[in-house]
């Protein structure tokens, strides 16, 4: 598979409109915006496992477009026999490239059309995610989802909604704060977290998913077994939310894809109970970013279809209090995947650690911070549990981000 290989990533790439704006009221003619555009646009796209050959012609052709790309130094030597590679140039000397490598060997037509493909998907801010029979819009306003943890032990808000009439109201009174989604859970995946028994999560979930699928908002069921996802769906769910990202049981995907459901995937390094124990990259956003593909490949292999699919970079889960926090910076480089971006920070160990706030209930200005700066970098829903609170700073930031589309 190529582009699970290629891992091709935009790293950076500048935000125009000011540019343009600044560029028509110099009274330049559209005509002429249109050619400087593509000059004032600069990128940086990462791509990984490149042939000594390869990367030399890519180096090559780059430098004739005008841009530049940086390779490891043993690739002149020949001491490597691949590299990692990171193109930089103008959006102008990428499409130069994309039409040069198109005429040579080695297979660099193929890397030209998934530099192409990235740039396309990287550029993409609105999508319609399909879950079952039901449609969300994402994009310009992002989704707040609302979590329903109906268990003795998560981490914020554990044995609150136990009893399935606390959870039912809860869910009920994170509608009426504007909840667009609920993602109802009966397994804690906190830090060092004991499995729960399907049998056990399915006693927990159903009664408040039957209860909770007659309202119009739609359902998500936050699970890594297949059987709950399954039970969940026909009980009323729409939406799988597997934070193994599918790497937990096998099932899963074909569950997902005969129910019909959307499904979430997210990344984790390890599982719950030991996740926290040394967590280590080799370089985390084309970690992540490579996860996150498997995990899509995956879904589409047994049947999910593409606009079924969200992906998240699972805040928190195998994580380092730095590893969340560049997580955070440098969040729109997941936009390369093609789908929409769910973050779930709210109130969590990180936002803890930066604060000092002790109580995770109590960490609702840094998790709207947190929620704010995610819908800056193109995140389109944010699982919170105070839907009221993040509603707020989520509107102000998505008006931040649209002042700039209009
Ligand atoms: N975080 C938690 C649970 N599920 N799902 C997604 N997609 N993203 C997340 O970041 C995420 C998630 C952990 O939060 P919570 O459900 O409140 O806690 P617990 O696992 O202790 O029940």
């Amino acid at each position: 598979m190529l582009h699970l290989t290629l891992n091709a990533r935009v790293v950076s790439a500048t935000h125009l409109p000011p540019v343009l704006d600044e560029m028509r009221r110099t009274g330049a003619t559209e005509h002429g915006i249109a050619r400087m555009i593509t000059k004032a646009e600069s990128l940086a796209v990462a791509l990984e496992h490149v042939s000594r050959v390869q990367a030399n012609l890519l180096k090559q052709e780059m430098l004739a477009a005008g841009g530049d790309a940086a390779l490891s130094r043993g690739t002149c030597s020949e001491e490597v026999s691949e590299t990692g590679v990171l193109l930089v140039g103008s959006r102008r000397q990428f499409a130069d490239l994309i039409s040069r490598l198109a005429e040579e060997p080695f297979n660099l037509p193929e890397i030209a059309r998934e530099i192409d493909r990235t740039l396309g998907a990287y550029g993409r801010r609105r999508f319609t995610l399909r879950m079952g029979s039901r449609e969300l819009a994402l994009g310009p306003r992002p989704a707040l989802v609302g979590v329903v943890n109906v268990t003795p032990d998560s981490f914020s808000d554990g044995g609150r909604y136990l009893d399935p009439k606390a959870a039912i109201a809860r869910g009920e009174a994170l509608i009426a704060e504007g909840a667009d989604l609920l993602d109802i859970g009966g397994e804690s995946t906190r830090p060092g977290a004991d499995p729960v028994a399907p049998d056990e999560e399915l006693a927990r979930v159903i009664p408040v998913i039957r209860a909770l699928a007659a309202g119009a908002t739609p359902l998500s069921i936050d699970t890594r077994h297949a059987r709950v996802a399954r039970e969940a769906v026909a009980a009323g769910a729409c939406l799988v939310n597997d934070v193994t990202g599918l790497t937990g049981e096998s099932e899963m995907a074909r569950a997902v894809a005969e129910t019909g459901a959307g499904l979430v995937v997210m990344h984790i390094q390890g599982d719950p109970r030991t996740m926290q124990q040394n967590p280590a990259y080799d370089n985390l956003m084309a970690d992540i970013c490579r996860f996150l593909r498997r995990g899509i490949m995956a879904a589409r292999e047994a049947g999910v279809p593409e606009d079924h699919l969200l992906v998240d970079p699972g805040f928190g889960f195998g994580k380092r209090l730095r590893h969340n926090l560049q997580i955070l910076s440098r969040l729109g480089q997941l936009r390369t995947l093609g789908r929409p971006i769910m973050v779930g920070a709210s109130r969590k160990r990180f936002i803890g650690d930066v604060t000092g706030v002790e109580a995770p209930a109590a960490r609702l200005f840094g998790t709207a911070a947190a929620c704010a700066l995610a819908v800056a970098q193109g995140a389109l829903a944010l699982r919170v549990h105070d839907v009221a609170e993040m509603r707020q700073a989520v509107a102000v930031a998505a008006a931040v981000v649209a002042v700039d589309e209009t």
